[in-house]
């Protein structure tokens, strides 16, 4: 019977930190905020007992550049950190007698799941419950100091810490709305709930769904002409970058202009407009497709505004046959 050691929480916190990440907070697998993700975690590392939350803060100028290749390279820029971390802290703790598995931050995930739930810890849920953040209303986390630019990861090992990290009493989100207002699909809300379908359509147009539509369009068009109506040479080019490199993400707008934490906040609270005309209006009057399905509040939302090339898309389960 494999005998898990109890670590010093200020040591492993220390430990982390010196590895190259941005904060840390520890999770016991026992939390009743994770009965809905035990199953996975466990399907994925049956000895898991604690899990360690990261965070890495991006740079938040690449991330609010209207050359959103900028903001796309800093994404997996972090991704790439994070994993180099992760490995990193589970070496030393292996030396320990410590033992377990680094989630990735993003990508790649389980497949075989899809179209269901095909990631196997939600880091946002785990930064939560370890104390480093709490989601705002861009249902991002935002770090006191970081804001909504993480990357997040978890690591989940064998081990126990003798102390836990437990949410933080405030949450760093002012309410002021901007992300809401930016959002090009309306899938933020001030009010009622986060539109997943309406962001994954717009957001991640050259992940799975679209890289599935590029594939209806060659079978099924019935010449070039109608292939380049559905797919425009700029966004053919754009998957075989995703396809070649990294996945461009088109957009994390409610990321980009969120003011909470300090790198935005103090900008935003001396002037409003400034902050406005500077951070947020830039992304909102962008010249850019945006992907829709056709009847949904998102194409209303993405109509109403001028600078958006609004490309109604169809739904996978349309596509199925039978
Ligand atoms: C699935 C996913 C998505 C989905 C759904 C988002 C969501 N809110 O769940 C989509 C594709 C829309 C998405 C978009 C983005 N994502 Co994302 N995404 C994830 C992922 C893999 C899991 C998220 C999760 O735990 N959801 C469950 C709970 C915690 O989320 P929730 O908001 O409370 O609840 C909603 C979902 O559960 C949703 N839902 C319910 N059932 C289902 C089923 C499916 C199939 C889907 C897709 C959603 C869904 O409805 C709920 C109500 O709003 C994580 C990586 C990971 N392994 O954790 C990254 C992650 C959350 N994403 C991240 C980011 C940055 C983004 C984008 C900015 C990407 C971009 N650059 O364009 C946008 C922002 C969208 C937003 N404002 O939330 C970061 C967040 C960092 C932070 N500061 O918090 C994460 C943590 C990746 C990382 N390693 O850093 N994402
Ligand atoms: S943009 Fe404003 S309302 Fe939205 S999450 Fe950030 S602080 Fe909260
Ligand atoms: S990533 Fe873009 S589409 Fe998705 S919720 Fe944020 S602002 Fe809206």
């Amino acid at each position: 019977m494999h005998q898990s050691a109890c670590l010093n929480a200020a040591e492993l916190k220390q430990l982390c930190l010196d590895a190259g990440a941005g904060d840390a907070g520890f999770v016991e697998l026992g939390r009743e905020a994770l009965d809905a993700e035990r199953n996975d975690i466990l399907a994925a590392y049956p000895r898991a007992r604690t899990l360690i939350a990261l965070a890495f803060p991006l740079n938040p100028e690449n991330i609010r550049s209207p050359a959103r290749h900028m903001s796309s390279a800093e994404v997996h820029n972090a991704s790439d950190e994070s994993v180099t971390t992760s490995r990193g802290i589970l070496r030393a703790l292996n030396a320990q007698g410590v033992r377990g598995v680094a989630v990735p931050a993003d990508f790649p995930m389980d497949m075989g799941r899809f179209p269901g739930k095909i990631w196997t810890v939600s880091h946002k849920i785990v930064a939560v419950e370890a104390g480093l953040g709490h989601m705002g209303v861009n249902r991002l986390v935002l770090h006191p100091r970081f804001g909504s630019f993480l990357r997040l990861t978890s690591l989940v090992i064998d081990g126990e810490v003798d102390s836990y990290g437990t949410p933080l009493e405030n949450s760093p989100c002012i309410h002021c709305g901007l992300c809401a207002a930016v959002c090009p699909v309306g899938a933020v809300k001030n009010k009622g709930a986060f539109d997943p379908m309406a962001c994954m359509t717009h957001a991640y147009r050259d992940n799975v769904l679209g890289f599935m539509d590029l594939l209806d369009a060659t079978m099924t068009s019935p010449g070039i002409e109608a292939f380049r109506q559905r797919f425009l040479d700029r966004e053919t080019a754009s998957m075989w970058q995703s396809l070649m490199y990294k996945m461009n993400y088109r957009c994390g707008y409610c990321m980009a202009v969120c003011p909470a934490g300090r790198p935005g906040g103090a900008d935003f609270l001396s002037g409003r407009k400034a902050y406005v005309d500077e951070v947020v209006k830039p992304l909102l009057n962008r010249q850019e497709e945006v992907y829709v399905i056709t009847g949904t509040p998102a194409e209303k939302r993405a109509t109403a505004n001028s600078s958006k090339l609004v490309r109604r898309v169809v739904p996978l389960v349309e596509r199925r046959p039978g």
